[in-house]
């Protein structure tokens, strides 16, 4: 069987992977990061530092010198001319904004220029925003308020007006650049952009990253006339067709195949956002898994069975890459909560696992609500947590209650915020740096009242790009897919050790904090 390609456009950097779904294999891996090897970008966190007043820009140049070093390293390790699948992901919301030299450019890339150079003349807007971007406060509250409030924004495109979302972006472009905008022709997603590079041809967006926009209506799947409207004028023309993320949209442009030694014909299968394609590399991507993340923020996702939008419009819908819909739940106060609470006692992470075996399960009562800056999950604006308890606890005088109740209130809570979703998951996998920690783990379990496993995958959102693609092109089973490249690690397993009641009160007792400061 020939390879599959996955490839990775995130914010700190570009990566790949190719896998052999004959031997269950990654034949090759390889990453570009933009800081360390584009240090002319001036970007070496992946964006251009210093803009003020929320501003977070990337050049999209940098995007493409960084394809160009990718493929140059991955031919190294690997003959790129098994490669017969291709499709990949981009960090979601990010936007490039593309004047008419785009259509014929992207077309007629020629192997001997490098990619920047051939697309340079094609911005119309010089950098783009990303999805740190929290400038377009006002831009989301005038696409709510002519659309007539946040409920109908959420219930149209999953998710309330949201300052990284795309169409907020655009709005604040075109209200700052009009100019500008009318010279724009085609706006692309981070995704869809590079992979319309791929294949030398204009490519769709799916629904998955589209879904980052507030301009997809997630139940019929096509742009919504009423948030085009609102956003900015002539907006639907700039935009290219939504696709569903499974669709084969081109073959590897002739540039790749001079350059790099791709061979002629290889399918490019549309890109996706980096969430949508990591519920696929997780092997999560049919409902009844749920996959929580414990990076610097804690975030929550998982294939649905239907479509429904938040009621309380702090999580988003985004459309599934292997059908239907997924939901996305993004919790602030995650890893660098623990560590406050960690680091008040100078405990190390070791004295901090250890509190859990040395407090009980709901933690006679001490509950906590671990928010050290304002919180989007629910949408609250704290800067310190909130405590409720004995008198010793709440005066921080108990540092293992404290660490268990850290914990604990931000499972309960996300149970409770992620309760919308009405999952029940059978498997939880856990992932990102915390889920290491068996204690943490021990909670999850607990409080879902789910198993919890840790997969052996790494680079979740690659592999997803390959899987996506040999699904496609070769047909082969997602979730066979999922059985030879998502294995949990030998004895990961965590069962739940409680019963279902045990965090009853712990949430009602987090409500009620909660509800005296809304
Ligand atoms: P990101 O991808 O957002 O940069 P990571 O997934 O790499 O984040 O996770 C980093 C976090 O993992 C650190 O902020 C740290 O708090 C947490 N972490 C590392 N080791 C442990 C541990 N043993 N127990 C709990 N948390 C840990
Ligand atoms: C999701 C989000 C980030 C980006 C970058 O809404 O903003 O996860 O996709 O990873």
């Amino acid at each position: 069987m020939p390879y599959s390609l996955g490839i990775d456009s995130s914010t700190q950097s570009c990566s790949a992977i190719v896998i052999d779904t004959d031997t269950g294999t990654a034949v090759a891996e390889a990453a570009v990061n933009f800081g360390e090897r584009l240090p002319h970008y001036s970007a070496p966190s992946g964006f251009i530092e210093g803009s003020a007043d929320g501003v977070v820009h990337a050049d999209p140049l940098m995007w493409l010198d960084a394809l160009d070093l990718l493929l140059e390293d991955l031919g190294k390790l690997c003959d790129l001319s098994k490669v017969a699948a291709i499709s990949g992901a981009g960090q979601q919301h990010g936007s490039i904004y593309l004047n008419d030299q785009w259509f014929y450019a992207v077309d007629t890339l020629d192997s001997t220029e490098p990619l920047s150079k051939q697309i340079q003349p094609c911005l119309a807007r010089a950098t783009s925003p990303i999805w740190m971007d929290s400038s377009t406060r006002k831009e989301c509250a005038e696409i709510a308020s002519a659309v007539g409030g946040d409920s109908i924004v959420c219930k149209k495109s999953g998710s309330i007006a949201v300052e990284r979302f795309t169409g907020p972006q655009i709005r604040r472009f075109y209200k700052n650049d009009e100019a500008a905008y009318q010279k724009t022709e085609r706006i692309h997603l981070v995704s869809s952009f590079l992979c319309s590079i791929l294949c030398g041809a204009d490519a769709p967006i799916d629904t998955g990253d589209g879904a980052g926009m507030n301009l997809l209506n997630i139940q019929t799947w096509e742009w919504d006339d009423e948030l085009l409207d609102a956003t900015a004028p002539a907006l639907k023309a700039k935009l290219p067709e939504v696709s569903q993320g499974s669709s084969k949209v081109g073959v590897i442009s002739e540039y790749f195949v001079a350059k790099y030694g791709f061979t002629p014909g290889a399918e490019v299968v549309v890109f996706t956002g980096d969430n949508p394609s990591s519920l696929v590399g997780m092997g999560a991507s049919q409902p009844g898994k749920v996959v929580i993340s414990l990076g610097t923020s804690d975030t929550f996702f998982a294939a649905m069975p239907s479509v429904v939008a938040d009621p309380n419009g702090c999580g988003h819908v985004f459309g599934n890459p292997a059908g239907g819909s997924m939901s996305l739940q993004c919790f602030v106060n995650g890893s660098l909560a623990r560590e406050a609470v960690k680091d008040k006692f100078a405990y190390d992470w070791e004295a901090f696992t250890s509190a859990f075996s040395a407090t009980a399960p709901a933690n006679n009562g001490n509950v906590m609500l671990p928010f050290f800056s304002p919180e989007i999950s629910p949408r609250i604006e704290l800067e310190a947590p909130l405590l409720a308890g004995t008198e010793t606890f709440v005066n921080w005088q108990e540092a293992d209650s404290a660490i268990r109740a850290c914990v604990e209130g931000q499972f309960v809570n996300m149970k409770l915020r992620s309760d919308w979703m009405q999952l029940k998951p059978e498997v939880i996998y856990l992932t990102g740096g915390a889920s290491k920690n068996d204690a943490i783990a021990q909670v999850v379990a607990d409080v879902f009242q789910a198993k919890v496993q840790r997969l052996a995958v790494t680079g979740s959102v690659g592999l997803g790009g390959a899987m996506r693609a040999a699904n496609s092109v070769f047909g082969s089973d997602l979730g066979a897919l999922g059985d030879q490249f998502c294995q949990p690690q030998a004895d990961s397993t965590i069962e739940p050790q409680v019963e279902a009641a045990t965090y009853t009160s712990t949430a009602a007792r987090l409500d009620e904090l909660l509800s005296t400061h809304l």
